[in-house]
Protein backbone atom coordinates (compact mmCIF):
# COMPACT_ATOMS: atom_id res chain seq x y z
CA UNK A 1 0.00 0.00 0.00
CA UNK A 2 1.71 2.95 -1.41
CA UNK A 3 -0.60 5.85 0.28
CA UNK A 4 1.58 8.99 -1.05
CA UNK A 5 4.17 10.25 -3.60
CA UNK A 6 6.82 12.86 -2.46
CA UNK A 7 5.71 16.56 -3.66
CA UNK A 8 8.61 18.66 -2.41
CA UNK A 9 11.60 19.33 -4.78
CA UNK A 10 13.68 19.96 -1.34
CA UNK A 11 13.50 16.42 0.29
CA UNK A 12 15.73 14.21 -0.94
CA UNK A 13 13.90 11.12 -2.99
CA UNK A 14 16.40 9.40 -4.05
CA UNK A 15 16.38 6.04 -2.42
CA UNK A 16 18.77 4.65 -0.34
CA UNK A 17 20.44 1.99 -1.61
CA UNK A 18 22.77 0.87 0.64
CA UNK A 19 20.20 0.57 3.32
CA UNK A 20 17.84 -1.09 1.05
CA UNK A 21 20.34 -3.97 0.71
CA UNK A 22 20.39 -4.39 4.07
CA UNK A 23 16.64 -4.38 4.68
CA UNK A 24 16.46 -6.72 1.53
CA UNK A 25 19.15 -8.95 3.41
CA UNK A 26 16.96 -8.80 6.55
CA UNK A 27 14.29 -10.14 4.62
CA UNK A 28 15.71 -12.55 3.29
CA UNK A 29 17.26 -13.73 6.73
CA UNK A 30 13.71 -13.56 8.47
CA UNK A 31 12.41 -16.09 5.33
CA UNK A 32 15.27 -18.72 4.78
CA UNK A 33 15.62 -19.07 8.92
CA UNK A 34 13.03 -20.53 11.58
CA UNK A 35 12.44 -18.34 14.00
CA UNK A 36 11.66 -19.89 17.53
CA UNK A 37 12.70 -16.75 19.94
CA UNK A 38 9.70 -16.52 21.63
CA UNK A 39 9.64 -12.90 21.88
CA UNK A 40 9.66 -12.69 18.26
CA UNK A 41 7.08 -12.25 15.64
CA UNK A 42 6.11 -10.82 12.22
CA UNK A 43 4.25 -7.80 11.70
CA UNK A 44 1.78 -7.90 8.96
CA UNK A 45 2.32 -5.23 6.00
CA UNK A 46 -0.59 -2.65 7.00
CA UNK A 47 0.93 -2.72 10.12
CA UNK A 48 4.63 -1.91 8.66
CA UNK A 49 2.84 0.92 6.54
CA UNK A 50 1.23 2.41 9.60
CA UNK A 51 4.69 2.10 11.50
CA UNK A 52 6.33 3.93 7.98
CA UNK A 53 3.45 6.73 7.94
CA UNK A 54 3.69 10.16 8.02
CA UNK A 55 2.88 10.27 11.31
CA UNK A 56 6.60 9.74 12.33
CA UNK A 57 6.74 13.74 11.52
CA UNK A 58 4.61 15.12 14.18
CA UNK A 59 5.34 16.26 17.70
CA UNK A 60 1.93 15.04 19.91
CA UNK A 61 3.45 15.49 23.58
CA UNK A 62 0.23 15.34 25.73
CA UNK A 63 -2.86 13.37 25.38
CA UNK A 64 -5.73 13.37 22.87
CA UNK A 65 -7.64 17.15 23.06
CA UNK A 66 -4.81 18.00 25.60
CA UNK A 67 -1.49 18.43 23.62
CA UNK A 68 1.59 20.92 23.78
CA UNK A 69 1.45 21.27 19.98
CA UNK A 70 -0.69 22.18 17.35
CA UNK A 71 -1.77 20.32 14.60
CA UNK A 72 -2.33 17.10 16.66
CA UNK A 73 -6.04 16.52 15.49
CA UNK A 74 -5.36 13.55 13.13
CA UNK A 75 -2.77 12.03 15.60
CA UNK A 76 -6.15 12.41 18.44
CA UNK A 77 -8.15 10.95 16.35
CA UNK A 78 -5.23 8.06 15.45
CA UNK A 79 -4.68 7.69 19.64
CA UNK A 80 -7.75 7.51 20.27
CA UNK A 81 -8.46 4.85 17.69
CA UNK A 82 -6.01 2.75 19.18
CA UNK A 83 -7.08 2.99 22.66
CA UNK A 84 -10.53 2.19 21.84
CA UNK A 85 -9.61 -1.01 20.10
CA UNK A 86 -7.18 -2.15 22.95
CA UNK A 87 -9.92 -1.45 25.36
CA UNK A 88 -12.22 -3.52 23.62
CA UNK A 89 -9.69 -6.36 23.18
CA UNK A 90 -9.02 -6.55 26.82
CA UNK A 91 -11.81 -5.52 27.97
CA UNK A 92 -10.75 -2.79 29.82
CA UNK A 93 -11.69 0.90 30.77
CA UNK A 94 -8.35 3.08 30.20
CA UNK A 95 -5.30 2.34 27.98
CA UNK A 96 -2.03 3.74 27.68
CA UNK A 97 -0.56 3.32 23.81
CA UNK A 98 2.17 5.46 24.57
CA UNK A 99 5.06 3.47 26.00
CA UNK A 100 7.60 2.77 23.45
CA UNK A 101 8.18 -0.56 25.17
CA UNK A 102 7.86 -2.91 27.82
CA UNK A 103 10.27 -2.12 30.12
CA UNK A 104 9.15 2.23 29.50
CA UNK A 105 5.94 0.69 30.48
CA UNK A 106 6.94 -0.84 33.78
CA UNK A 107 9.05 2.29 34.87
CA UNK A 108 5.78 4.47 34.33
CA UNK A 109 3.75 2.49 36.76
CA UNK A 110 6.64 2.33 39.68
CA UNK A 111 7.03 6.44 38.70
CA UNK A 112 3.49 6.37 39.46
CA UNK A 113 2.67 4.54 42.53
CA UNK A 114 6.20 4.26 44.32
CA UNK A 115 8.86 6.43 46.25
CA UNK A 116 12.50 5.51 45.87
CA UNK A 117 13.28 2.71 48.54
CA UNK A 118 9.78 1.24 48.64
CA UNK A 119 9.25 -2.17 48.20
CA UNK A 120 8.87 -4.74 45.27
CA UNK A 121 8.12 -8.30 45.11
CA UNK A 122 8.87 -9.81 42.24
CA UNK A 123 9.89 -13.08 40.47
CA UNK A 124 13.46 -13.46 40.01
CA UNK A 125 15.16 -13.42 36.81
CA UNK A 126 16.47 -16.76 36.37
CA UNK A 127 13.58 -18.32 37.45
CA UNK A 128 11.50 -16.21 33.97
CA UNK A 129 11.41 -12.79 35.60
CA UNK A 130 12.56 -9.63 33.69
CA UNK A 131 15.15 -7.24 34.16
CA UNK A 132 12.94 -4.30 34.74
CA UNK A 133 11.41 -6.17 37.42
CA UNK A 134 13.90 -4.88 40.09
CA UNK A 135 17.51 -6.34 38.57
CA UNK A 136 20.31 -4.64 40.03
CA UNK A 137 21.18 -3.16 36.43
CA UNK A 138 17.97 -1.75 36.17
CA UNK A 139 16.68 1.55 37.61
CA UNK A 140 13.79 -0.57 39.20
CA UNK A 141 16.74 -2.42 41.37
CA UNK A 142 18.39 0.99 41.75
CA UNK A 143 15.56 3.03 43.12
CA UNK A 144 13.48 0.59 44.94
CA UNK A 145 14.33 -2.28 47.57
CA UNK A 146 13.73 -5.46 45.71
CA UNK A 147 12.98 -8.91 46.93
CA UNK A 148 12.36 -11.77 44.74
CA UNK A 149 10.40 -15.19 45.04
CA UNK A 150 11.08 -18.28 42.95
CA UNK A 151 9.86 -20.88 41.64
CA UNK A 152 9.55 -24.52 43.68
CA UNK A 153 13.14 -26.16 43.71
CA UNK A 154 11.03 -29.69 42.66
CA UNK A 155 8.14 -28.66 40.26
CA UNK A 156 9.75 -25.64 38.80
CA UNK A 157 6.51 -23.52 39.01
CA UNK A 158 5.11 -20.65 41.37
CA UNK A 159 4.49 -21.86 44.85
CA UNK A 160 2.12 -19.23 45.76
CA UNK A 161 2.14 -20.05 49.18
CA UNK A 162 5.68 -19.25 49.47
CA UNK A 163 4.82 -15.96 47.60
CA UNK A 164 2.00 -15.05 50.32
CA UNK A 165 4.01 -16.04 52.97
CA UNK A 166 6.93 -13.51 51.93
CA UNK A 167 4.39 -10.42 51.07
CA UNK A 168 3.28 -11.54 54.60
CA UNK A 169 6.76 -10.70 55.75
CA UNK A 170 8.44 -7.94 53.08
CA UNK A 171 5.03 -6.15 53.18
CA UNK A 172 5.71 -5.10 49.64
CA UNK A 173 3.83 -1.89 48.01
CA UNK A 174 3.92 -3.32 44.76
CA UNK A 175 3.75 -7.21 43.68
CA UNK A 176 4.92 -8.04 40.52
CA UNK A 177 2.85 -10.95 37.95
CA UNK A 178 4.57 -11.80 35.21
CA UNK A 179 7.60 -13.15 33.37
CA UNK A 180 9.77 -13.79 30.49
CA UNK A 181 10.90 -16.76 30.30
CA UNK A 182 7.72 -19.36 32.44
CA UNK A 183 6.24 -22.25 30.47
CA UNK A 184 3.14 -22.24 32.55
CA UNK A 185 -0.30 -20.15 33.43
CA UNK A 186 0.23 -17.54 35.66
CA UNK A 187 -2.79 -17.84 38.23
CA UNK A 188 -3.52 -13.63 38.93
CA UNK A 189 -6.56 -14.40 41.04
CA UNK A 190 -4.30 -15.87 43.33
CA UNK A 191 -1.91 -12.95 43.02
CA UNK A 192 -5.24 -10.82 43.88
CA UNK A 193 -5.52 -12.74 47.05
CA UNK A 194 -1.70 -12.54 47.76
CA UNK A 195 -2.22 -8.74 47.15
CA UNK A 196 -5.36 -7.90 48.85
CA UNK A 197 -4.43 -9.88 51.83
CA UNK A 198 -0.50 -7.83 52.18
CA UNK A 199 -2.24 -4.47 50.94
CA UNK A 200 0.41 -4.11 48.30
CA UNK A 201 -0.61 -3.06 44.37
CA UNK A 202 -0.41 -5.97 42.29
CA UNK A 203 0.87 -5.51 38.70
CA UNK A 204 0.80 -8.01 35.83
CA UNK A 205 3.09 -8.05 33.50
CA UNK A 206 1.69 -9.69 30.28
CA UNK A 207 4.64 -8.56 27.99
CA UNK A 208 4.90 -12.07 26.38
CA UNK A 209 1.13 -13.69 26.92
CA UNK A 210 -1.03 -10.75 25.62
CA UNK A 211 -2.09 -12.78 22.38
CA UNK A 212 -2.55 -15.54 24.33
CA UNK A 213 -5.01 -13.52 26.64
CA UNK A 214 -6.32 -11.69 23.32
CA UNK A 215 -7.08 -15.18 21.92
CA UNK A 216 -8.56 -16.35 24.94
CA UNK A 217 -5.55 -18.74 25.54
CA UNK A 218 -4.58 -17.68 29.00
CA UNK A 219 -6.78 -16.48 31.92
CA UNK A 220 -6.64 -12.39 31.58
CA UNK A 221 -5.24 -10.30 34.17
CA UNK A 222 -7.39 -7.46 33.30
CA UNK A 223 -9.73 -6.81 36.19
CA UNK A 224 -7.80 -8.44 38.98
CA UNK A 225 -4.14 -7.03 38.74
CA UNK A 226 -4.53 -3.06 39.76
CA UNK A 227 -2.00 -2.51 36.59
CA UNK A 228 -1.03 -4.75 33.43
CA UNK A 229 1.56 -3.66 31.42
CA UNK A 230 2.61 -5.45 28.22
CA UNK A 231 4.50 -5.14 24.74
CA UNK A 232 2.29 -5.07 21.71
CA UNK A 233 5.45 -6.80 19.14
CA UNK A 234 5.47 -10.74 20.87
CA UNK A 235 2.07 -13.10 20.77
CA UNK A 236 0.54 -10.24 20.15
CA UNK A 237 2.16 -9.45 16.41
CA UNK A 238 1.85 -6.27 15.93
CA UNK A 239 4.64 -3.18 16.51
CA UNK A 240 7.47 -2.73 18.85
CA UNK A 241 6.30 -0.96 21.78
CA UNK A 242 4.30 -1.46 25.06
CA UNK A 243 1.19 -0.45 26.95
CA UNK A 244 -0.71 0.07 30.15
CA UNK A 245 -4.11 -0.68 31.17
CA UNK A 246 -6.11 0.07 34.63
CA UNK A 247 -9.10 1.07 35.89
CA UNK A 248 -9.99 4.85 35.46
CA UNK A 249 -9.51 5.71 38.24
CA UNK A 250 -5.64 5.49 37.96
CA UNK A 251 -5.54 7.06 34.63
CA UNK A 252 -3.78 10.63 35.38
CA UNK A 253 -1.46 8.75 37.69
CA UNK A 254 -0.60 6.44 34.91
CA UNK A 255 -0.66 8.92 32.03
CA UNK A 256 1.72 11.61 33.86
CA UNK A 257 3.86 8.81 34.67
CA UNK A 258 4.52 8.13 30.85
CA UNK A 259 4.49 11.81 30.07
CA UNK A 260 5.98 14.29 31.15
CA UNK A 261 7.25 11.33 33.83
CA UNK A 262 9.46 9.04 32.12
CA UNK A 263 9.42 10.06 28.69
CA UNK A 264 8.73 13.00 25.67
CA UNK A 265 7.15 12.74 23.03
CA UNK A 266 4.86 9.69 21.77
CA UNK A 267 5.88 7.68 18.67
CA UNK A 268 2.94 8.54 16.76
CA UNK A 269 3.65 6.58 13.84
CA UNK A 270 4.25 3.00 16.31
CA UNK A 271 0.68 3.85 17.71
CA UNK A 272 -0.78 4.06 14.48
CA UNK A 273 0.76 0.30 13.76
CA UNK A 274 -0.57 -0.42 17.21
CA UNK A 275 -4.01 0.59 16.11
CA UNK A 276 -3.89 -1.75 13.32
CA UNK A 277 -2.48 -4.83 15.41
CA UNK A 278 -5.44 -4.14 17.61
CA UNK A 279 -7.81 -4.52 14.95
CA UNK A 280 -6.11 -7.24 13.41
CA UNK A 281 -6.18 -9.34 17.35
CA UNK A 282 -9.72 -8.36 17.21
CA UNK A 283 -10.30 -10.40 14.41
CA UNK A 284 -12.05 -14.26 14.88
CA UNK A 285 -8.96 -15.70 13.14
CA UNK A 286 -7.02 -14.06 15.62
CA UNK A 287 -8.33 -16.73 18.07
CA UNK A 288 -7.18 -19.51 15.95
CA UNK A 289 -3.63 -17.87 16.20
CA UNK A 290 -3.13 -18.21 19.65
CA UNK A 291 -4.81 -21.42 19.82
CA UNK A 292 -2.24 -23.03 17.32
CA UNK A 293 1.09 -20.82 18.61
CA UNK A 294 -0.19 -23.36 21.99
CA UNK A 295 -0.72 -26.48 20.13
CA UNK A 296 2.63 -26.32 18.37
CA UNK A 297 4.11 -25.01 21.03
CA UNK A 298 2.70 -28.66 23.02
CA UNK A 299 3.91 -30.49 20.29
CA UNK A 300 7.13 -29.65 20.20
CA UNK A 301 7.79 -29.43 23.82
CA UNK A 302 6.15 -33.12 24.00
CA UNK A 303 8.02 -34.40 21.05
CA UNK A 304 11.72 -33.08 22.49
CA UNK A 305 10.42 -34.42 26.11
CA UNK A 306 10.13 -37.86 24.57
CA UNK A 307 13.51 -37.46 22.84
CA UNK A 308 14.72 -37.55 26.56
CA UNK A 309 15.83 -33.78 26.59
CA UNK A 310 14.84 -32.30 30.43
CA UNK A 311 12.15 -29.62 30.46
CA UNK A 312 12.09 -26.84 32.73
CA UNK A 313 8.53 -27.78 34.89
CA UNK A 314 8.25 -30.83 32.34
CA UNK A 315 6.08 -29.16 30.04
CA UNK A 316 4.39 -25.88 28.70
CA UNK A 317 0.92 -24.28 29.13
CA UNK A 318 1.65 -21.46 26.87
CA UNK A 319 3.89 -20.52 23.74
CA UNK A 320 7.46 -21.35 25.12
CA UNK A 321 9.32 -23.80 26.82
CA UNK A 322 12.68 -24.21 28.27
CA UNK A 323 15.03 -26.68 27.77
CA UNK A 324 17.90 -27.79 30.80
CA UNK A 325 21.35 -28.39 29.42
CA UNK A 326 23.07 -29.71 32.23
CA UNK A 327 23.03 -33.35 31.51
CA UNK A 328 24.59 -32.69 27.69
CA UNK A 329 27.63 -31.29 27.86
CA UNK A 330 26.84 -28.22 26.22
CA UNK A 331 25.83 -24.22 27.36
CA UNK A 332 22.92 -22.52 26.50
CA UNK A 333 25.58 -20.08 24.47
CA UNK A 334 26.74 -23.42 22.81
CA UNK A 335 23.51 -24.86 21.43
CA UNK A 336 22.12 -21.49 20.46
CA UNK A 337 24.97 -20.15 18.20
CA UNK A 338 24.90 -24.19 17.07
CA UNK A 339 21.33 -24.31 15.71
CA UNK A 340 21.39 -20.44 14.63
CA UNK A 341 24.61 -21.49 12.31
CA UNK A 342 21.80 -24.53 10.69
CA UNK A 343 18.97 -21.92 10.30
CA UNK A 344 17.01 -22.60 13.45
CA UNK A 345 17.41 -19.29 15.35
CA UNK A 346 16.30 -19.15 19.23
CA UNK A 347 17.79 -17.66 22.36
CA UNK A 348 20.12 -18.97 25.25
CA UNK A 349 18.31 -18.99 28.40
CA UNK A 350 18.73 -18.94 32.12
CA UNK A 351 17.10 -21.28 33.91
CA UNK A 352 15.59 -22.05 37.57
CA UNK A 353 18.61 -21.85 40.19
CA UNK A 354 21.55 -22.00 37.21
CA UNK A 355 24.92 -21.90 38.14
CA UNK A 356 25.97 -20.52 34.57
CA UNK A 357 26.10 -16.99 33.77
CA UNK A 358 23.78 -15.50 31.87
CA UNK A 359 26.26 -14.71 29.31
CA UNK A 360 26.65 -19.11 29.14
CA UNK A 361 23.55 -20.18 30.56
CA UNK A 362 22.46 -23.87 31.33
CA UNK A 363 19.62 -23.65 29.15
CA UNK A 364 17.55 -22.48 25.45
CA UNK A 365 14.49 -21.26 25.50
CA UNK A 366 12.09 -22.12 22.61
CA UNK A 367 8.85 -20.40 20.94
CA UNK A 368 6.61 -21.38 18.45
CA UNK A 369 4.31 -17.56 17.67
CA UNK A 370 6.87 -16.68 14.92
CA UNK A 371 6.50 -20.19 13.10
CA UNK A 372 2.93 -20.21 13.91
CA UNK A 373 2.46 -16.88 12.41
CA UNK A 374 4.19 -18.03 9.49
CA UNK A 375 1.98 -20.69 8.99
CA UNK A 376 3.52 -23.89 10.57
CA UNK A 377 1.88 -26.58 12.14
CA UNK A 378 2.03 -30.11 13.77
CA UNK A 379 4.21 -31.64 11.13
CA UNK A 380 6.60 -29.19 10.80
CA UNK A 381 6.54 -29.13 14.74
CA UNK A 382 7.82 -32.61 14.19
CA UNK A 383 10.65 -31.76 11.81
CA UNK A 384 12.04 -29.34 13.54
CA UNK A 385 12.08 -31.00 16.88
CA UNK A 386 13.84 -33.78 15.06
CA UNK A 387 16.53 -31.59 13.97
CA UNK A 388 16.68 -29.76 17.28
CA UNK A 389 16.94 -33.13 19.14
CA UNK A 390 20.05 -34.57 16.15
CA UNK A 391 21.62 -31.17 16.90
CA UNK A 392 21.81 -30.88 19.90
CA UNK A 393 23.33 -34.77 20.25
CA UNK A 394 25.67 -34.26 18.43
CA UNK A 395 26.91 -30.62 18.01
CA UNK A 396 30.41 -31.54 17.99
CA UNK A 397 30.01 -32.99 14.84
CA UNK A 398 29.93 -30.53 12.51
CA UNK A 399 29.99 -32.89 9.91
CA UNK A 400 27.37 -34.94 11.10
CA UNK A 401 24.98 -31.71 12.07
CA UNK A 402 25.88 -29.86 8.63
CA UNK A 403 23.03 -31.56 6.33
CA UNK A 404 20.41 -30.12 8.80
CA UNK A 405 20.99 -26.29 7.81
CA UNK A 406 19.97 -27.35 3.89
CA UNK A 407 16.53 -29.35 5.55
CA UNK A 408 15.84 -26.19 8.22
CA UNK A 409 16.08 -23.63 5.12
CA UNK A 410 13.96 -25.86 2.73
CA UNK A 411 11.32 -25.68 5.39
CA UNK A 412 11.50 -21.80 6.31
CA UNK A 413 11.40 -21.47 1.99
CA UNK A 414 8.21 -23.74 2.18
CA UNK A 415 6.61 -21.06 4.36
CA UNK A 416 7.94 -17.20 3.30
CA UNK A 417 6.75 -14.38 5.45
CA UNK A 418 7.65 -11.36 3.50
CA UNK A 419 8.60 -10.41 -0.03
CA UNK A 420 9.69 -7.78 -2.36
N1 LIG B 1 13.88 -9.45 25.84
C1 LIG B 1 12.52 -9.90 25.88
C2 LIG B 1 12.44 -11.38 25.73
O1 LIG B 1 13.13 -11.89 24.88
O2 LIG B 1 11.69 -12.05 26.43
C3 LIG B 1 11.86 -9.43 27.06
O3 LIG B 1 11.97 -8.05 27.14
Amino acid sequence: MQIYNLQSPVLNNKPDKEVEDIIRKEIDRQNHNITLIASENYASPAVLDAMGSVFTNKYAEGYPKHRYYEGCEYVDEIESLARNRLNELFNSEYCNVQPHSGVQANTAVYLAILKPHDKILSMNLKDGGHLSHGNVMNISGRYYEVHFYNVDRETEQMDYEVIKKMAKEIRPKLIIAGASSYPRTIDFKKFREIADETGAYLMADIAHIAGLIAGDMHPTSIGLADFTTGTTHKTLRGPRGGFIIAEKKYATLLDTGIFPGTQGGPLVHMIAGKAVAFKEALEPSFKKYAKNIVENCKALCGFLKNEGFRIVSGGTDNHLFLIDLTQLDMTGQDASTTLASLNIVLNKNVIPFDKLSPNLTSGIRIGTAAATARGMGMEEMQKIGEWISFVLKNWQNRTKIAPIKGKARKLADEFPVYNY
